[in-house]
C-alpha cells in the first residue's frame, strides 16, 4: 500500500481537540518528537484564537521535551500516565487546573487499556525506522505500549526516523499478553527467551500519515559517579557477594533490574566492575550506558528491555557494531520488560532508588514532601513487590544536608515495608529480612542514617508509643513539617 507522507505540520491537522493519543517509547528512546511538537503548536494556535485544544495521553514512561516539554508548555494536555519526568510536564501536574495525572505501574498500562479501564487511545503515533508496504513496523530503541496504542488506536501516525538503522529488525520480541480468562504463560524463562515477533504488525490502512525525519532521542546525559554514589554501589555489591558466598543467591548469579537515574547508573558501575560477581544477565526496563559499557567488558552477557536509554554516542556505538549487540539485546513492550510473573519466575535481583524511607522500610519514590509529584513510580513497584531479593538505595541526605532521606514516617508510600527487602545508603546496608518493625528501626537508624540525624531519629524513636511498629501519630511528621518551616530537618523537635 502506498501511504501518505506528510510533513509533521500537516499530520498534527489530523488531531482534534479531544482525541486521546498514545506514543511509542519509552523514556526519550523510541519516542516521536516531530509530529508531538506540531501537535503543541497547533494547541497554541487554536488557543490564541480563544478555542479549546487538549488531548489525553499515554506513553510507555518518560519522553523527551520535544514530546513532554512542548505540549506541557503548550497547555494541550488534559490528562496523563503512566510516567514523566520533564520540568514543565512536572509543574504542569502539580498545579490546579494543570494535567491531570495518575501514576501507574508501568506493566499495567496495556491490559488496563485493553480492559477498557481507562478512555481508548483513538490515535497512535509510533516511531519507526522501517516499515512495509503491508503494515509491518521496526521499532526503534525503546517499544513501551506500541503494541497495544496500535491494535487500539482508528488511526496510525508514523514517524520514520532514520536516525535508527533499519539493522535494528530482529532486536525487538513484539508480543501482547491475551485477556483473562483466556491468558496463557508467557514463554520466558530466561532472559535471552523470545515470545513474540521482531516486527509491529497493523492494519496498513490504520496508517494514515508518515513522517519522515532523522532527529536524535532526547536522552541526557549521566552525572559520573561521585563518592556517594560509589560508596553505595560498593554496598551494593558487598551485600550481593555476602549473599552468594552464603549460598543464598546461585553462584552463577540472578538476573539483575536496575532502576532509572544517575544513582541506578553509579551502582551498576560498581556491580559490573566487582571482581567477585560473575558477569550476569539483565532483565530490566531501561538499559542505560553503564549496562552497555560493561557488555563491551564482558561483564554483563546480555541485557533484556524496553528501552536503551543511552546518550547519543552511546547509541551510535551500538549502531556502529550491531554484529556484536545483536545477539545481546532484546528490546520488549513493557507489558513484558516489567511483568511481575516473569520477574518472579526468574528470580531478578532488583536495585531501585527511594527518593525518601523511614525506619521500618516503607519507601516513598516520588512524592516530595507528600504533595509535589516528582516523576512517577514507574516500573519499580512492577520489580520490587516480585523480586527475588528487592534493595533500595538512596543517599543519606538530599540539599546539602538540609534533608534526611530517612525520616519517622514516609510522606507517600509507594512500596510497603512488606516489598522491601534491604535498604542501603553511603553509610552501610540494612538487611531488613526477618525483622520486626522494632529491630528495623534499630538496623536503619545505625547503619543508613547519615550520622548528624541519628541522635533525632533515635529521640523520636523513644519516644513513640511502645506496640508492634512504634510510632507517634502526633510527631511523625515534625521532621518534614520543620523542613517546609526552616528549610532544614536538623531543626525539628520531637
Ligand atoms: O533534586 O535534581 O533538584 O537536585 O531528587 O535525586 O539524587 O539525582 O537521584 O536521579 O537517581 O532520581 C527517586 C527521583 C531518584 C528516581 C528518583 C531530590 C534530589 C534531586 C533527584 P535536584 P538524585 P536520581 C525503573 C524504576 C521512581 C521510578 C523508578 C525515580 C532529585 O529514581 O524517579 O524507581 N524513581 N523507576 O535533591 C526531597 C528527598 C529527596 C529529594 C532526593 N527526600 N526530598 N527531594 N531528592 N531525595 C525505571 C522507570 O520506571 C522508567
Amino acid at each position: 500500500m502506498a501511504y501518505n507522507y506528510l510533513t509533521a505540520e500537516q499530520a498534527a491537522e489530523l488531531i482534534n481537540n479531544g482525541d486521546v493519543i498514545g506514543f511509542s517509547g519509552f523514556t526519550p528512546a523510541g519516542c516521536p518528537k516531530e509530529v508531538p511538537s506540531a501537535i503543541a503548536k497547533r494547541a497554541e494556535k487554536f488557543h490564541a484564537e480563544g478555542k479549546e485544544f487538549k488531548i489525553g495521553m499515554y506513553t510507555g514512561a518518560s519522553t523527551g521535551d520535544s514530546t513532554d516539554g512542548a505540549l506541557a508548555r503548550a497547555n494541550a494536555v488534559s490528562f496523563r500516565t503512566p510516567y514523566q519526568s520533564n520540568k514543565d510536564m512536572r509543574t504542569s501536574l502539580n498545579t490546579d487546573g494543570g494535567t491531570e495525572y495518575f501514576d501507574m505501574h508501568l506493566s499495567q498500562l496495556a491490559q488496563e487499556l485493553r480492559y477498557g479501564f481507562l478512555p481508548r487511545p483513538n490515535v497512535a503515533i509510533i516511531e519507526a525506522c522501517d516499515l512495509t508496504e503491508d503494515g509491518e513496523i521496526v521499532l526503534t530503541s525503546g517499544v513501551g505500549i506500541s503494541p497495544t496504542i496500535a491494535k487500539l488506536a482508528d488511526k496510525i501516525i508514523i514517524e520514520l526516523n532514520s536516525r535508527h538503522p533499519k539493522t535494528l529488525r530482529g532486536i525487538h520480541d513484539i508480543y501482547e499478553a491475551q485477556d483473562p480468562p483466556v491468558r496463557k504463560e508467557i514463554p520466558i524463562f530466561t532472559p535471552s527467551d523470545r515470545a513474540g515477533s521482531p516486527v509491529l504488525k497493523v492494519d496498513p490502512k490504520k496508517i494514515v500519515a508518515v513522517v519522515e525525519t532523522n532527529r536524535k532521542d532526547e536522552v541526557g546525559g549521566f552525572t559520573q559517579p561521585d563518592e556517594i554514589t560509589s560508596r553505595i554501589g560498593k554496598y551494593v555489591s558487598e551485600f550481593l557477594t555476602q549473599e552468594i558466598k552464603a549460598g543464598r543467591i546461585p553462584a552463577s548469579f540472578l538476573p539483575v533490574q536496575s532502576g532509572v537515574g544517575n544513582i541506578a547508573n553509579a551502582v551498576m558501575f560498581e556491580l559490573g566492575n566487582n571482581p567477585d560477581i560473575p558477569a550476569f544477565q539483565m532483565y530490566t526496563e531501561v538499559i542505560q550506558d553503564a549496562v552497555i559499557d560493561l557488555m563491551k567488558k564482558g561483564r554483563v552477557s546480555f541485557a533484556s528491555g524496553c528501552s536503551l536509554t543511552v546518550t547519543d554516542p552511546v547509541l551510535q556505538e551500538i549502531y556502529d557494531n550491531m554484529d556484536f549487540f545483536h545477539d545481546k539485546l532484546i528490546l520488549r513492550p513493557q507489558e513484558l520488560s516489567n511483568n511481575p510473573g516473569l520477574v518472579r519466575r526468574m528470580g531478578l535481583i532488583t536495585i531501585n532508588t527511594a527518593l525518601e524511607a523511614d525506619i521500618y522500610g516503607n519507601i516513598n519514590s516520588t512524592h516530595v514532601m507528600g504533595t509535589k509529584m516528582m516523576n512517577g513510580l514507574g516500573g519499580s513497584g512492577d520489580f520490587t513487590r516480585n523480586a527475588y531479593i528487592s534493595i533500595f538505595t538512596t543517599p543519606s541526605t538530599a540539599k546539602g544536608g538540609a534533608i534526611s532521606a530517612i525520616v519517622p514516617m514516609v510522606s507517600h508510600i509507594d512500596h510497603s515495608e512488606h516489598s522491601v527487602k534491604v535498604l542501603i545508603t553511603e553509610h552501610g546496608i540494612a538487611d531488613l529480612r526477618g525483622t520486626s518493625p522494632r529491630q528495623r528501626a534499630e538496623l536503619i537508624i545505625n547503619n543508613c542514617v547519615d550520622p548528624e540525624y541519628r541522635p533525632l531519629l533515635r529521640e523520636y524513636l523513644a519516644m513513640a508509643s511502645k506496640g508492634h511498629t512504634p510510632t507517634n501519630l502526633a510527631s511523625c511528621f515534625n521532621m518534614h513539617r520543620a523542613f517546609m518551616e526552616t528549610g532544614d530537618m536538623r531543626n525539628a523537635t520531637f
